[in-house]
């Protein structure tokens, strides 16, 4: 169990203020008369302390509260280039922000969860406990914004009033962290007191970079308070380690689902996007991935996208599954972002009208930015996010530093973007979800597409996720377990957030036509784990649609599909007449054989890494377990009639012998 505002709240105890007159004579001394009277609109008193201790705690010689207008979004990104956060790019609107070389992802070594004595997180996590924090945050934080103006902004993680949308204060010193807040989050000043009431609480964020040292990064850490729902950063820029509406209150909202919504809510690493047939009919989907294996691929592949990062997810009273995003933008990785792949990305990065912070790329002589896998002729030099560079350059180990780094990112707002869906992305109600899948990187094991054949072998399917940067890199055991995709932002125990999942995906609330299908997706299949010579892929991007429209066919009913043990996986003809029809595109069958034959012995070795290193966590509903060895007999069954590879028309015949015989 969690308990909320349990222990010392460290904010108010290194603030010291304590009373609201207190506060508010510190915001007379502090601030303008502008910035004093649109604090004035502020009435909650909960949030006003909490300004009030930041700035008693960060001493910024200035105070500026964004109301989150055109014109204040307007006056942080000037302040961003005034201040060297962001340079001007060539093309309108468009900047580029550096972290430092050493910080080009998220400092997971640095990164803590503050803890009551006695409290159990997640295996995964490291944690502090409430009193070391507090003696860090004192000794790091204090006057840390000497010098500096703090920006403070009141946002929503989702759509003011929708039953899952979070209240959040960002609070930060730096301009590049407020104006990519500007983009990604939905402002709510003038209604933020009315969502406090609504949900009944709110986050607090803050974060200053100091002076944004090398030297200093060592000290950097992410404070996440999971009693009184707040976050600290220091020292560090990259937006997930100090933009923390994004992963730090995610692991807060988590906490809450699971904890406070159980059986009824989730809050998931996830996109969410529409597919829309001929018809006319738009089937809506939310999908987990880990970074880097193809969410964003999946959420653009959709006619209508909302969102490509996280989820809240709910019951809602008429029976069905609904999902907001907490975001209203992208902070997406742009390596192998390309025309082929992501025609409607590339035309926001390629052409005017769009804001974009881009972090971590190359540019060149004329202010263009460049990054791997654009398939555009590249620039033989440039700065990038190791400063000059030229091509052939090596770092410090001899190896050749690439044009852009891997996490290199651009930050934009969905709405921007051609396929995005407003009336939708923008409803209190949410989408109503139909289909979930679950995707990693699994080069030799699981087929494109199968869906799992109950709600629980679904939430089973979400535990198995993993990932592998390349074939390559797999060894004989070498994936890596990203179960739902969310293990990083669970901060409680695994167990707990295993049993909440069946609850809520086995629920009774659902009804027939309400309750999701779950299913897999696997993007990186190779020829050379299907008996073919090369490493390369079996599918390509533009094959996304296609999986995604048998999946809202599955999910309505209207196609068939092979029964086999692991799950169903779709008829070779329903297939080839959405390749064709979809994409225009030819689908071979001895490429469906190769794509959808059942490899024995590769599942069986999945099951198995996966039941010995889930069997080492605590308490885990049994139910998972049960699921894996229903799997493995079947398969062993299958093993046993046909050999090690059993063919979709093998696994036709042994279906009908199943329902045959029972
Ligand atoms: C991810 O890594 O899953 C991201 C980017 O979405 S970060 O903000 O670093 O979490
Ligand atoms: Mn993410």
């Amino acid at each position: 169990m969690l308990e909320l505002k349990k222990g010392i709240d460290i904010l108010a105890e290194v603030g010291g203020i304590k009373s609201i007159g207190e506060a508010k004579k510190l915001f007379q001394d502090k601030l303008d008369q502008t910035h004093l009277a649109r604090l004035g609109k502020i009435k909650n008193e909960e949030a006003l302390l909490k300004i009030a201790n930041a700035i008693a705690l960060c001493q910024p010689d200035r105070v500026f509260i964004t109301t989150g207008s055109a014109e204040d979004m307007k006056q942080v990104r000037k302040m961003s280039i005034d201040k060297g956060e962001e340079s001007p790019l060539a093309m309108k609107d468009h900047t580029i922000h550096y972290d430092l070389p050493e910080e080009q992802g998220r400092i997971v070594d640095r990164t803590f969860y503050i803890v009551n004595p006695d409290e159990k997180v997640s295996v995964l996590a490291k944690k502090m406990l409430r009193d070391d924090a507090l003696a860090y945050v004192r000794e790091h934080m204090t006057g840390i914004m000497k010098g500096k103006t703090m920006m403070v902004g009141f946002f929503c993680r989702g759509p003011a009033g929708a039953k899952m949308a979070l209240p959040a204060l960002e609070i930060s010193s730096s301009t590049y962290v407020m104006h990519s807040g500007d983009i990604l989050y939905r402002h709510v000043y003038d209604r933020f007191d009315e969502q406090v009431e609504r949900a009944g609480l709110f986050l607090t964020n803050v974060h200053a970079e100091g002076l944004n040292r090398p030297e200093d990064l060592p000290n950097a850490r992410v404070f996440m308070d999971r009693s009184w729902l707040t976050t600290f950063a220091m020292f560090c820029t990259y937006a997930g380690n100090t933009l923390l509406l994004k992963k730090g209150n995610h692991r807060f909202a988590v906490d809450l689902a699971t904890y406070y919504g159980k059986g009824e809510q989730l809050s998931e690493h996830m996109f969410i996007t529409g597919m829309k047939e001929d018809s006319g009919r738009t089937t809506w989907f939310a999908g987990a991935a880990p970074s880097g294996c193809g969410k964003t691929t999946t959420a653009m592949a959709g006619t209508d996208f909302i969102g490509d990062d996280l989820a809240q997810m709910w019951i809602a009273d008429d029976g069905t599954m609904r999902a907001i995003n907490p975001e209203q933008g992208i902070f997406g990785i742009v390596a192998d972002v390309n025309r082929e792949g992501d025609p409607h990305l590339m035309k926001c990065l390629r052409e005017e009208g769009t804001e974009i912070i881009w972090s971590n790329v190359l540019i060149d002589e004329k202010k263009v930015p460049h990054w791997t896998g654009n398939n555009e002729k590249h620039p033989d030099k440039g700065f990038n996010f190791q400063g000059d560079w030229f091509k052939g350059k090596k770092d410090a180990n001899g190896n050749e530093i690439p044009i852009s780094h891997p996490n290199a990112r651009c930050t934009l707002r969905c709405k921007a973007i051609d396929n995005y869906d407003p009336a939708t992305g923008e409803s209190p109600e949410g989408a109503t979800v139909k289909v979930i899948t679950y995707s990693g990187r699994d080069s030799d094991t699981m087929p494109p597409v199968w869906v799992g054949k109950t709600p629980e072998h679904g939430v089973v399917i979400g535990a198995s996720i993993v990932s592998a940067a390349t074939a390559t890199e797999v060894g004989a055991s070498g994936v890596k377990r990203q179960p739902w995709a969310n293990a990083p932002f669970i901060p409680g125990a695994l167990s707990d957030y295993m049993s909440s999942q069946f609850e809520f995906f086995g629920s009774p609330k659902f009804t027939d036509a309400g309750r999701p299908i779950l299913a897999g997706l696997n993007y990186f299949l190779t020829d050379a784990s299907r008996g073919g010579t090369s490493p390369q892929l079996l599918g390509e991007k533009r094959d996304v649609p296609v999986w995604l429209t048998w999946l809202a066919k599955r999910a309505h009913g209207e196609v068939d599909a092979i029964d086999t043990p692991v799950g169903y996986l779709p008829l070779y003809d329903d297939l080839r007449e959405l390749f064709s029809s979809i994409i225009d595109k030819d689908y071979p069958r001895d490429l469906y054989d190769k794509q959808f034959s059942i490899y024995v012995d590769k599942i069986q070795d999945r099951i198995e890494l996966q039941r010995e290193a889930l069997g080492k966590e605590e308490n885990l509903p049994g139910k998972l377990f049960e699921v894996y060895d229903e799997w493995s007999r079947g398969l062993a069954a299958l093993k046993e009639k046909y050999g090690p590879v059993v063919t979709p028309d093998q696994l036709i015949e042994a279906s009908e012998l199943i329902a045959t015989a029972s």
